[in-house]
């Protein structure tokens, strides 16, 4: 295994950092990452099971129903499976298990941050699929495919095609420029006949949206409110939770839902680890995410933008979803 982890102090310092610059910064922000601690991790998965968060649903389906597409379009005999942050890798067994009823060798590589969850999900499925060759890689994603690409030169009997995946939408963290020029790293990272999947959640009415992201049972309020509570135990905070209100709604002109913590009074809040006091008037909100939504267009005019070129486009019934197959547009290749 090519586990390795000596960042856990600048994950923290980053996290204290990250805080620090957000909250002096006006309009106040604190990056979506900062979420997924022990406790924000269990209420992600608990927004996926609620009936309005439609994403991982409609993504499961698709991938249900694409994944012998996928085997015929990549045409080979073994493969390489690399997951771009695998959370649970719940999904992830959807193309595993056909892809191991179909081929004879499957080597799987999960990237990310969280070891625990690494070693979590390395242990889970090497109990379900014996034959499952894993590499876990405890990094950031381009890092970590960087890392993969010189493991899998000296390593043998690795599959040498290989298949990156990147579900969940995730991609729609990234505003407009970032995910350009995160698409644009990960072209420039793989091979030639390599192949990406990524998950894009498309625009739609904004009443289906604005549910998802405000369920009746309150878990995505919980999950956004979770921030502060971190920064309450992990930098001595002092934030009131009952203090502040789970804020989340599309906005049309820039295809996104944002979620944002709002102030319900006049306050100020001292963080022990920071050395500072923070000032909140009344009504004043933290931003804690963007979701981006996609239009066809946009989507096909961001990978073609970042050298990629479609391969298929799996899509529901209702156009809700896109799991979209990339590949590296071959003369783009030098730049
Ligand atoms: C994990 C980033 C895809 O944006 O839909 C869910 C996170 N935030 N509900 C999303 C999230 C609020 C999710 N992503």
């Amino acid at each position: 295994m090519l586990i390795y982890n000596n960042e856990n102090f600048i994950i923290n310092n980053e996290f204290a950092k990250n805080v620090e610059k957000g909250l002096a910064d006006k309009p106040k922000h604190i990056s979506p990452k900062f979420f997924y601690d022990k406790i924000g991790s269990k209420l992600f998965e608990g927004i996926c099971d609620q009936p309005e968060y439609y994403l991982n649903r409609i993504e499961a389906q698709i991938l249900n129903k694409s994944a012998s597409q996928i085997i015929n379009i990549l045409e080979e005999k073994a493969i390489s499976v690399i997951e771009l942050g695998n959370g649970n890798s719940q999904k992830t067994r959807i193309l595993l298990r056909p892809f191991l009823a179909n081929w004879k060798n499957v080597s799987y590589f999960p990237i990310d941050v969280s070891l625990k969850m690494l070693k979590n999900s390395i242990r889970d499925l090497s109990r379900e699929y014996p034959n499952l060759r894993i590499f876990g890689v405890c990094s950031d994603y381009i890092k970590g495919l960087i890392k993969i690409n010189e493991f899998m030169k000296f390593k043998r009997n690795i599959p040498n095609k290989r298949l990156i995946i990147f579900l969940g939408s995730s991609i729609g963290n990234f505003d407009p420029k970032e995910a350009n020029a995160f698409l644009h790293s990960l072209s420039k990272y793989i091979r030639n006949d390599d192949a990406l999947l990524i998950g894009f959640d498309l625009e739609k009415d904004k009443s289906i949206l604005e549910k998802a992201y405000n369920d009746k049972k309150g878990i995505t309020s919980q999950f956004n409110l979770n921030v502060l509570s971190r920064i309450n135990k992990e930098l001595d905070g002092g934030f009131e939770l009952s203090s502040f209100e789970h804020k989340s709604f599309y906005n049309l002109r820039e295809h996104r839902i944002e979620m944002h913590l709002e102030s319900k009074l006049d306050q100020k809040v001292r963080i022990g680890a920071i050395g500072k006091e923070f000032h909140f008037k009344e009504g004043e909100t933290i931003h804690t995410e963007n979701s981006y939504k996609y239009s066809k267009n946009r989507l096909y005019g961001l990978v073609k933008n970042a050298g990629l070129q479609v391969m298929a486009n799996f899509t529901d019934p209702k156009n809700q979803y896109s799991l979209i197959l990339l590949k590296k547009i071959p003369y783009a290749s030098k730049s």
